[in-house]
């Protein structure tokens, strides 16, 4: 895309997002960025694989992602479109709320260009290429996940629009991003950042001085959060399936309705 197109979408609140979407630059990645990809994805899998959610495990094998090195976007996005329509597109880092939002809300989802090196495996606050692929993108291949993101992105674009944006946030953040979910009669991993964080994921489902509470449109909305340290408290989805429907049928007066005192 040249210069001048990606000028064109600065101001455009559908397509403003397609300014910070880069080249993946696969080929440039070291022989040690693979090989902390193939430690951060090994050791994960181990100490958490079994306590992802069913979508996710599945999403893992579906997409291959278990194969050795950093995924190569275009064979990804061959198998991830196949089964939903969804892209993954390379960015530089945290995306602004309102374009990510705009990005789910077309079925696009942003993963770092980049991965953590090996001092930084246990924690970093930018999300690397390692937390949006193996968290976010599993969920991506399964269709009710993947129906409610891009219409969490409508959702979000609409409360941006009208300054409510933190609201949107703050369902996403305890849900898609931190949320945990009761799934087979046990507590399982349904937030991404959970399924990719070694140190909070393990403990977010095994801590016993962890303060859960149950999953409500209410409870999610009134709750702050904090990008640059662990989770004060867990929301759990006490049913998954009914937990997603609620989300996936809010709208922003409900919202708005739901986080005034
Ligand atoms: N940007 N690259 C990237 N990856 C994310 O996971 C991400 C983001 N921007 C916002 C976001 N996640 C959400 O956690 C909410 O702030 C909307
Ligand atoms: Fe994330």
């Amino acid at each position: 895309m040249t210069p001048a197109t990606n000028l064109a979408f600065q101001d455009d609140p559908i397509d403003g997002w397609r300014r910070h979407v880069v080249p993946q630059n696969w080929g440039h990645f070291t022989a040690d960025d693979h090989m902390v990809w193939d430690l951060l994805f090994e050791r994960q899998v181990r100490a958490i694989g079994p306590r992802l959610i069913e979508a996710s495990r599945r999403g893992l094998d579906l997409l291959r992602l278990g194969h050795p090195g950093i995924p190569e976007l275009g064979e990804l996005n061959a198998r991830l479109g196949a089964a939903t329509g969804w892209t993954a597109v390379a960015v530089p880092g945290l995306i602004p709320d309102e374009d990510f939002f705009a990005m789910l809300a077309q079925r696009v989802f942003p993963v770092g260009n980049f991965i953590r090196r090996r001092d930084q495996l246990d924690y970093l606050q930018e999300p690397d290429l390692f937390h949006d692929i193996f968290g976010h993108v599993p969920m991506l291949a399964d269709p009710t996940l993947s129906s409610l993101l891009s219409e969490l992105g409508r959702l979000g674009v609409e409360a941006c629009d009208e300054g409510h944006g933190e609201l949107v946030a703050r369902v996403y953040w305890h849900s898609i991003e931190f949320g945990l979910a009761r799934e087979a009669g046990e507590l399982r991993i349904l937030g991404a950042g959970l399924a990719s964080s070694f140190g909070e994921g393990l403990v977010s489902v095994e801590g016993d001085r962890i303060e859960r509470r149950p999953f409500s449109l209410e409870a999610a909305v009134r709750t702050p959060y904090r990008h640059d340290s662990f989770q004060p408290l867990y929301l759990v989805a006490e049913n998954l399936d009914s937990t997603l429907e609620a989300i996936l049928n809010a709208d922003l007066e409900q919202l708005k309705r739901l986080a005034a005192d």
